[in-house]
């Protein structure tokens, strides 16, 4: 099927056209290397695996400005004087973007789309406006809504949280604004809807009742989820964890921290987790580690698809390119049996310095391609088996007797004192580290 790649007579991005895939023999930077969208991969396309996303907030809202100084980037779609035509211009600029990129879905936040109005009711109707241009748009282009979400951090009235602010008025505005995403995201078919808690924490301690704060969120997500099934939303409601920036302390910390928190309050049946990879990094963990817990508790919604600069602890949000953490996430995914109704949304931006509109594109086709190739080496390892095979060699004792015993739950303390009163010393079992690790770099470059 043939698109349009832009909507009217303004076209953003001029001199681009279709990225397509031209294999690794190609010296075209505008086209895939590896992301091939129709090639299948255990079972299933690469398309299908991958489920690509663009973000609205990085992509088409931030300009470069950073503490220290103003944007670097142009935005034609941002030129004009009045706030509502500005956002129709940046709908069809970032669906121009989605449709030359080919990829099948994107994300955004309720005032990346449409501008804050005067009144609660004024912005209700800016986001309903450009909601149903959006709609239009989606028919059009064939690209889809991943997960919509609420920004609960920019205004000034958020400082000190959203659904976990102090006064209640404010958190009757956070309530406000996700009623009317969740709207949006039904309204636009979202699969997912996100709370990422930005200011859903503290600074300070004595000035702070984090029980009364906590019980709050949770409240105040229940009431989300209740009303979200009420008007017919049948996705995931997901949370993404972050440990701090902007607030010193932020309570949805990591994936272990959220596990627990969901399931404490009766949301886990709900409520999954998008693990974002610069997240993780940030709460001192490894963004497969994240990734892991999800997991392991079932809890595994999306990703949020980028890295950290590893050298500072910032969320610097840089496009995914370090091959060995896109394979051991890939790995976790393929081995879980893929991401369902999540996906690959790139919360990623070009660097400061990087002026081009072309940059935007190069951003997202480095990260797809970085991502394709993980699918492919992440294949290999899982469909090969060696690496689960040794990992389960590891637990054999407990497949036998005693050790099946103890995990059905068939014994006590004193049974496990007594097997090993009766038993030699254990003998001693390498974990063979470097065995596994060269196993990897194996597979990645042979
Ligand atoms: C910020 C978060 C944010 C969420 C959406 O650090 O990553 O972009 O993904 O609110
Ligand atoms: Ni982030
Ligand atoms: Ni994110």
């Amino acid at each position: 099927m043939s698109r349009t790649l832009f909507v009217g007579d303004r076209e953003f991005f001029p001199g681009i056209g279709r990225i397509e895939y031209e294999g690794p023999g190609s010296d075209n930077p505008l086209s895939f290397k590896a992301y091939d969208p129709e090639r299948i991969v255990a079972g299933k396309s690469m398309e299908e695996h991958l489920r690509f996303a663009v973000c609205y907030w990085h992509t088409f809202c931030a300009d470069g400005a950073d503490p220290f100084g103003p944007g670097t980037r142009q935005r034609p779609w941002a030129a004009g004087n009045d706030p509502m035509d500005n956002a129709r211009s940046k709908l069809d600029a970032a669906f121009e973007f989605f449709t030359k990129l080919n990829v099948p879905f994107y994300c955004f936040h309720d005032r990346d789309m449409a501008p804050e109005g005067e009144t609660v009711a004024q912005s209700e109707s800016n986001l309903k406006q450009l909601v149903t241009l959006a709609k239009e748009r989606q028919q059009a282009s064939g690209v889809d809504l991943l997960w919509g979400t609420a920004n609960l951090f920019s205004h000034p009235r958020y400082m000190n949280g959203g659904a976990t602010n102090p006064d209640f008025l404010v958190v009757a505005h956070a309530a406000a604004q996700v009623k009317a995403a969740l709207e949006a995201t039904v309204e636009l078919g979202g699969q997912n809807y996100v709370f990422w808690g930005g200011r859903e924490g503290y600074s300070c301690l004595f000035n702070t009742d984090t029980k009364r704060e906590l019980e709050h969120f949770a409240r105040f997500l229940a009431m989300a989820r209740d009303y979200g099934r009420s008007i017919g939303f049948e996705g995931a409601f997901l949370i993404e964890p972050k440990p701090m920036e902007p607030m010193y302390h932020q309570y949805d910390v990591d994936a272990q921290t959220v596990i627990g928190f969901l399931r404490h309050h009766g949301l886990d049946r709900d409520f999954k987790l998008n693990i974002e990879a610069n997240h993780a990094t940030l709460a001192g963990h490894s963004s497969a580690h994240d990734l892991q817990m999800a997991v392991d508790a079932g809890m595994l919604g999306s990703i949020d698809a980028n890295r950290g600069n590893p050298q500072n602890g910032w969320d610097t949000d840089q496009f995914p390119m370090d091959m060995y953490d896109c394979v051991q996430n890939m790995m976790i995914v393929l081995a879980a049996g893929g991401l369902g109704s999540g996906g690959f949304n790139f919360d990623a931006k070009v660097r400061r310095e990087s002026t081009d509109a072309e940059d935007l594109f190069l951003g997202h086709i480095g990260g797809m391609d970085a991502y394709a190739r993980a699918l492919v080496i992440a294949d290999r390892i899982v469909s090969d088996g060696k690496l689960e095979a040794f990992k389960a060699s590891r637990y054999t004792s407990f497949g036998q007797s005693a050790g099946r015993r103890f995990e059905n739950g068939e014994l006590s303390l004193a049974d496990l004192r007594d097997f090993a009163a009766g038993s030699p010393e254990p003998v001693q079992q390498s974990g063979k580290q470097e065995r596994v690790e060269n196993l990897l770099n194996d597979y990645m470059f042979t």
